[in-house]
């Protein structure tokens, strides 16, 4: 059966954008994971060639030295020691092997660390938390999270920097079709950069184990084209503005400790602990991925968070029925 996150996610589709939701690192559609496919075929084909060399002579010698009726069972065969030539051939074969292998990686590290931006770079920082990831576009002042929005590499000048932190442990970014992995390390910044050229949506996760939940900590790149990005990124810089027919939900959301966790810029909710809420509903997906965005698993959600994410760092807040009916309408109206 179906993995019911998976075939949730299955539903979420985005009109006119392609969906490349296997995480494959043999289908790669940006430079860096186009550069890294190339050494692990290279791996591969040395590996591969390792083995059928072995395996050869391990099935030559099984079939060829086999014992054979007639044979003396107590008669030891011939011992052999030491061939000059044979451990010189085993010693420098696989030193060689081993400096091509360091060398093609260290070149190929080299070039895709040193890159220089391209014209148009878009600079992003992402925050790993468990189990969810900060996203900040600092020439925008927008924070979001789970879902990068980049514009896609469509004149060949375009790319994406991002600048990778973390608020606890250590994390991963993993985009397979986009680029390598990369560690997210408290008080440190490491740095990544991607370019797809076609837009859509690439899948990723969380790659080092980082706490009960790390499963769930799941990842989406959603690449535009730069009309459409610029448009998003428009969209998101704007605080939300009092609207008359949400005020009473309004007041009931900053009534609760909500605030204390998440942000509603133009709002009195300014907590950094949890995701950033100002658009929530221009989300594609809730709590990392797990689940599509709608009424109904919003409400599912701040009912009882540790149900789809056991030991996740919402608390369950126990509202009572008509709290909780305002709440989700306050949150669907952050467009
Ligand atoms: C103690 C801090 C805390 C409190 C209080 C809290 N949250 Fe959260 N909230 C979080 C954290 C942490 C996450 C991320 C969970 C994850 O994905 O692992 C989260 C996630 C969410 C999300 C999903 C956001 C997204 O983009 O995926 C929504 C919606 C949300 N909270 C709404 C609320 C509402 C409404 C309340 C009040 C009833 C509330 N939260 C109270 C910490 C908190
Ligand atoms: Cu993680």
């Amino acid at each position: 059966m179906l993995n019911p996150v998976i075939a949730l996610l299955l539903q979420v589709q985005v009109p006119g954008v392609a969906e490349h939701r296997v995480t494959d690192i043999f289908t790669p559609l940006a430079s860096p994971a186009a550069a890294e496919k190339n050494i692990a075929m290279l791996t591969i084909a040395i590996t591969t060639a390792i083995f059928v060399v072995v395996g050869g002579l391990i099935l030559f010698t099984i079939f060829r030295f086999r014992r054979r009726p007639g044979d003396d069972l107590h008669q030891e065969p011939p011992q052999v020691y030491g061939s000059n030539q044979i451990e010189a051939a085993w010693t420098i074969i696989p030193l060689l092997i081993v400096f091509i292998l360091i060398g093609v990686s260290a070149r190929v590290i080299a070039a895709v660390q040193n890159a220089s931006p391209p014209k148009s770079t878009l600079h992003v920082t992402v925050i790993g938390h468990q189990w969810w990831w900060e996203v900040y576009y600092p020439d925008y002042g927008v924070r979001t999270a789970n879902e990068i929005h980049i514009p896609a590499n469509i004149d060949g000048q375009t790319a994406t920097y991002l600048t990778l932190q973390s608020a606890d442990v250590i994390h991963s970014f993993w985009v397979p079709q986009l680029s390598g992995k990369m560690d997210l390390i408290p008080n440190r910044n490491n740095y990544l950069w991607i370019d797809p050229k076609d837009p859509g949506v690439y899948v990723g996760n969380c790659a080092e184990y980082c706490g009960t939940q790390h499963a769930k900590m799941l990842l989406r790149v959603i690449a535009q084209t730069p009309a459409d990005f610029n448009k998003w990124a428009a969209d998101q810089r704007k605080p939300q503005e009092e609207n008359a027919q949400a005020a009473g939900a309004k007041a009931a959301f900053e009534s609760l400790s909500c605030i204390s966790c998440h942000a509603v810029r133009g709002t009195s909710a300014a907590g950094r602990f949890g995701p950033d809420l100002t658009h929530l509903m221009t989300r594609q997906t809730l709590a990392a991925g797990i689940m599509v965005n709608n009424g109904r698993s919003l409400r599912d959600w701040v009912n009882d968070p540790q149900y789809p994410k056991p030991g996740c760092f919402m608390p369950s807040m126990k509202l009572t029925n008509q709290e909780l009916d305002q709440v989700v309408a306050y949150l669907q109206s952050l467009n």
